[in-house]
């Protein structure tokens, strides 16, 4: 943030229509849009990221693909256990757009994610399969981030995900977790454990307007 040593960058994780209002609704989704203008309005950060799920149809990850397979049960792929989920975020749809509640800026970037019909991609630096990276390393390290403070849907999956990657990639993570919400409550807590125990740092968004 602009009043510490170190850059700094928001991440705000797949705010798309079918997250907030749309096929994979997250519960509640929508109210995290207050905070998600209040930290982009007050400049804090050096540079705003919107990770965008990008899934061409027939994407691994839709129970559609898979014949007789529901959304939310599992099969085994490649790189381990695949949740199925409702078809979403189809690359040029209105489903895939960002929410209408929050501002963009021509200056925020956006990256995406998923495009891999054979890979799924929850968090915002790697694909699932850990092979093959989206840009959002490279963009912040072009950028000398040091500290990410991540943001948006869903918080127990692509929220945490980018979070324990951030980590992995060598960052300090910060999740503001009143501008995050969950797809289930028992998701939350299970991601929040894991998450202060790989070190990412849980703050709220007063918190952080206020450093
Ligand atoms: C997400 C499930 C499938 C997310 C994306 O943004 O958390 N969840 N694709
Ligand atoms: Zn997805």
């Amino acid at each position: 943030m602009s009043r510490s040593h170190s850059t700094s960058a928001l991440i705000v994780v797949d705010f798309q229509n079918d997250f907030v209002n749309g096929s994979l609704t997250v519960p509640n989704g929508v109210d995290i849009a207050d905070n998600l203008n209040l930290l982009k309005k007050h400049k804090l950060f050096d540079l705003v990221v919107l990770t965008i799920d990008w899934h061409p149809h027939g994407h691994i990850s839709f129970a559609s693909s898979h014949p007789g397979k529901k959304p939310f049960e599992s099969i085994e792929v490649s790189y381990g256990t695949q949740m199925l989920w409702p078809d979403h975020c189809i690359q040029d749809t209105e489903g895939a757009e960002i929410h209408s509640s929050m501002h963009v800026s021509h200056k925020d970037i956006q990256v995406k994610k998923g495009y891999n019909p054979m890979v799924d991609s929850y968090s915002g630096f790697l694909e699932l399969d850990k092979k093959n990276k989206t840009e959002l390393d490279d963009i912040l390290k072009k950028h000398h981030i040091r500290d990410i403070y991540v943001t948006g849907l869903a918080y127990d999956y692509c929220v945490k995900y980018t979070c324990l990657d951030g980590i992995a990639f060598g960052y300090n993570v910060h999740l503001i977790e009143d501008a995050a919400k969950g797809i289930t409550p028992d998701g939350v807590e299970t991601a929040t454990k894991e998450l202060e125990g790989a070190g990412v740092k849980l703050v709220k968004t007063q918190q952080v307007l206020n450093r």
